[in-house]
């Protein structure tokens, strides 16, 4: 599967009121410009088109533009992000992806709660998580909503504690799935090969492959040269500033 496509949202000044789950630091919104800089010519260095989007100073964490919409090869789904500060953001993603896809349909239940982070997709079935952020609501609503399309929806564990299912795990090719021993224990990727990122790097388990990349976050030697062992082509990206917020590479953009 190649990607044609990302989008991308510029950080907002308002980042600094970013959500975390515990406060390690404010982000340094240049140093976090200068990381997304980079993770964008990464992208493009594949031959994708990336569209970047302008910031959105009322929202503090719509950079992390995963979290508002699925995109799949039949149509795009726009999510309902259980995190209240974010529930808009899904509507500021609607008319982008309304220009570029044909088919567009929207989780909206009043109860349904779904966030892209929690959703991964593989050749053969979409793997979601329920979460902090998604519920069994948003979840039987994104089953009903793509099953037209021949999708089929798995619900899988989320690790307690961890923001996103993706937080902890991230597909480097039809057949290969990086994890957290954590979360691969729970036996979910059993028809997949797994590589479990070495113990104590269990924040670079959110990558991404993109073409002939796989992006992941500086810093975690030994999972990076158990990825390249393995045949890979990795580029890493500096991730200290979003990571201050949860996020890593997943969140930065929708592929198609
Ligand atoms: C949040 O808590 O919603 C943001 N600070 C981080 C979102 C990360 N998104 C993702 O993993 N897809």
């Amino acid at each position: 599967h190649s990607f044609t496509h990302a989008i991308t949202r510029k950080p907002s000044v308002s980042i600094t009121a970013g959500l975390r789950a515990v406060d390690i630091g404010t982000p340094d919104l240049a140093l976090m410009q200068a990381h997304h800089a980079d993770y964008i010519a990464a992208l493009r260095s594949t031959g994708a088109e990336v569209i970047e989007l302008a910031a959105l100073e009322a929202y503090p964490d719509s950079v992390f533009v995963e979290d508002t919409a699925l995109c799949l090869p039949e149509g795009a789904v726009i999510m309902r992000p259980g995190a209240p500060s974010r529930l808009g953001e899904a509507a500021e993603m609607a008319p982008h992806l309304r220009a570029l896809y044909g088919n567009v349909v929207q989780i909206v239940g009043a109860d349904s709660f779904i966030e892209g982070g929690d959703i991964l997709m593989t050749e053969t079935e979409i793997l979601v998580g329920r979460s902090a952020r998604t519920n069994a609501a948003g979840i039987a609503e994104l089953t009903h909503r793509v099953a037209p399309w021949g999708e089929t929806v798995r619900e899988v564990f989320t690790p307690p504690g961890v923001l996103h299912f993706k937080t902890d795990c991230s597909l480097l090719d039809a057949e290969t799935i990086l994890s957290t021993t954590r979360l691969s224990a729970s036996g979910c990727f059993k028809a997949y090969r797994v590589i479990n990122v070495a113990e104590g790097e269990e924040a670079c388990a959110n990558a991404i492959r993109f073409n002939d990349l796989v992006l992941m976050p500086a810093g975690f030697p030994r999972t990076r040269d158990s990825l390249l062992t393995a045949g890979y082509h990795i580029h890493e990206i500096g991730n200290s500033e979003c990571a201050k917020l949860d996020g890593g590479m997943s969140c930065l953009s929708l592929r198609f």
